[in-house]
């Protein structure tokens, strides 16, 4: 690169080198997708023009970046970094006003920061912006693409990565091409799945699951009111499924990628990436075609922007959550299982289920990374495997249930304020909605528990290896937002519960331990700060640990200590309501001194250790 930016031979031959190692792969990869269908030569070779294109129009900073991060390719797994969520109007009304919270989110330690859907949207219910009218146009309320590109510039001249979504599974259905398929344009016809009739959606609806039963049943909807016409909605019926068998859909779709790329977006999180693919009688989530149009697309962005890391959002069973992550594929991904099993610990008071999943289901391939989070902004699904539970004694379908009868409050002596999402009378099927600090019961049962509920689950995100996100607002035991079903756009969608407004009062409290909210930011900047300093939390390496007390959550994370000695962090979790214990002979196998990370002291192993209801500890043993 020159000093004004401009592109050097040394920048085209890197580029060239990066066509050459990927561009065949991403042609095997459309092989096998699209067969022998005819549009694909067309597109593969126009792809050939389109990733030059994007890669010229790279902006300089951003093209530094790519070199950066070629030679770190897993920043994202740094003991460092930790990731923030939240929406642009709620949380700070517009993108100048999450510009000038930049300050506090250095306060929090930010290094990535999630900003919810910010596209032109449809008026009224366009479920939180995740219907797409555009993806080069912002919401005129939050702001202007400019300024998306202005503040992420911003944001990481300041340390924090910008992360956007993109919602690649549905456009909004007034997005242009949605339009012109309506108005019986052809090409733009096969963007999406329209039928003529019911033969081939009532083929399809045998097979597949119903996502948001309370929207509309099944998986299509009229094309309009009294068109014959039926197209795929899998959400809404505002949200219309792209069709990704058409080649030029992907190209089309790469197009946005890549602009997105250029705006300064460093993370893509991949929307409802299960149902790209839909295939008759089969249930059209997690087909073979949808991990390879991901590959393709992943390809494409280490041709044309290559510092992009792409995350998947596949809130499915845990074998096929782990499909999706690969440095070729999604290199960072959300964990729902130790997100669902952080709460089922809680509610149960026991750690069992949670246990082997961390010693069984956690390890993933090197170059990649769990995102572990503690409640997200949609409901919380149980979707831990039958099989796991079963062989623990636990029937996985009546388990469920409970979990959402308790964490609705309906279960007897519950300490959780949620509300039930998507109630399926069908299935028996449901999710729950609510804010951390509302689940965790600060309000509902004695707030001490509550306060320790919170940092619990926050210290299990923060301590199992990769990048914890944070929630904004839940930093400040921000409660469920009592008024969410009084906005008409919000429709019936509980999910509002969880989404309230920038808790100023709070805010101003977090400093001040006699409040909830000053015990909960407190205590979570304590062990984050503990967590920079604890080289044993950097990568993700965990080995289990059997506590021998079915209430406490454990796991071991080897490492070096700062003295570059051997070492392990014991980390230790009490979910249960009264106090337990680590017997000195379960931990007979360390050397009888330890220190406690969190309590800064130095502890006898051989005294046993014991543990307050709902109390952390993280052990540095040899
Ligand atoms: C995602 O979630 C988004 O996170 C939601 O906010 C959107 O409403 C939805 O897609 C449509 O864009 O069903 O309840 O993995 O669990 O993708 C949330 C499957 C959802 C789904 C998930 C989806």
């Amino acid at each position: 690169m020159t000093e004004d930016g401009a592109v050097t031979e040394a920048d085209a031959v890197g580029f060239l080198r990066r066509f050459d190692l990927h561009f065949p792969a991403m042609i095997d990869l459309m092989r096998r997708i699209y067969g022998s269908d005819v549009r694909m030569t067309g597109v593969a070779i126009a792809f050939g023009t389109q990733l030059a294109r994007y890669w010229g129009g790279r902006p300089e900073d951003l093209r530094a970046l790519d070199e950066t991060r070629s030679s770190e390719p897993d920043w994202f797994a740094g003991r460092e970094q930790l990731g923030g969520v939240c929406y642009i109007d709620r949380w700070a009304g517009d993108l100048e006003g999450v510009r000038e919270r930049i300050p506090y989110l250095q306060e929090l330690g930010l290094t990535y920061l999630h900003l919810m859907p910010a596209f032109a949207v449809p008026e009224g219910n366009n479920d939180g912006g995740y219907a797409v009218s555009s993806y080069r146009r912002l919401d005129p309320r939050l702001g202007t693409m400019e300024q998306l590109a202005d503040v992420s510039r911003e944001l990481r001249q300041h340390g924090i990565s910008t992360v956007v979504d993109f919602v690649l599974n549905h456009t909004a259905s007034d997005h242009a091409w949605a339009q012109a398929a309506r108005d019986g344009d052809p090409a733009y016809g096969d963007y999406y799945w329209i039928y003529p009739d019911r033969q081939m959606p009532d083929a399809f609806e045998r097979s597949t699951r119903e996502i948001f039963p309370d929207d509309h049943p099944g998986s299509f909807t009229p094309v309009a009111s009294g068109d014959p016409r039926w197209v795929w909605t899998t959400f809404h019926d505002f949200q219309w499924d792209l069709n990704w068998t058409n080649p030029e859909v992907l190209a089309a779709m790469a197009g946005e990628m890549l602009f997105l790329a250029n705006q300064g977006v460093e993370v893509l999180r991949f929307d409802a990436v299960a149902f790209l693919w839909k295939e008759l009688g089969t249930p059209c989530e997690s087909l073979p075609q949808a991990h390879w149009i991901v590959q393709v697309l992943n390809r494409v962005c280490r041709i044309a922007a290559p510092a992009t890391v792409f995350k998947s959002e596949a809130i499915v069973h845990p074998d096929e959550v782990i499909e999706y992550i690969h440095p070729d594929e999604c290199q960072i991904s959300y964990n729902p299982l130790q997100m669902a099993l952080t709460w089922e610990a809680l509610a149960t008071r026991k750690s069992v289920l949670l246990n082997d999943a961390l010693t069984e289901r956690h390890s993933l391939p090197a170059g990649t990374a769990w995102v572990n989070y503690v409640r997200s902004h949609d409901d919380i699904g149980w979707t831990f495997s039958d099989e796991d539970a079963a062989r623990r004694g636990i029937d996985g379908h009546q388990h469920r249930r409970f979990l959402n009868d308790f964490y609705t409050g309906r279960f007897p002596g519950s300490f959780a304020d949620g509300v039930a999402f998507q109630y399926n009378p069908k299935t028996g099927d449901a999710r729950v909605c609510g804010t951390t600090a509302s689940l965790a019961g600060t309000t509902t049962g004695d707030p001490e528990s509550g306060v320790g509920r919170v940092l619990l689950a926050h210290a299990i995100a923060m301590s199992t290896g990769g990048l914890p996100l944070l929630y904004l607002g839940d930093e400040l035991a921000q409660l469920n937002d009592p008024q969410w079903h009084l906005d008409p756009a919000n429709g019936n969608d509980s999910r509002w519960a969880h989404r309230p407004p920038f808790p100023r009062e709070a805010y101003e409290q977090r400093h001040d331990t006699s409040t909830v909210a000053g015990q909960i930011f407190e205590g979570l900047q304590h062990m984050l700060r503990v967590r920079r300093e604890t080289p044993e939390f950097e990568g993700a390496q965990l080995i289990g640990f059997d506590p021998g007390n079915e209430h406490i959550v454990a796991y071991q994370r080897p490492g070096v200590d700062p003295q570059g000695r051997p070492s392990v962090v014991l980390c230790l979790a009490n979910v249960d309501d009264v106090e337990h214990r680590v017997e000195a002979l379960t931990l007979s196998g360390f050397e009888p001194g330890a220190i406690s990370l969190l309590g800064d002291h130095a502890l006898d192993l051989t005294r046993g250790v014991d543990l307050p209801p709902h109390s952390v500890a993280w052990l540095r043993v040899h």
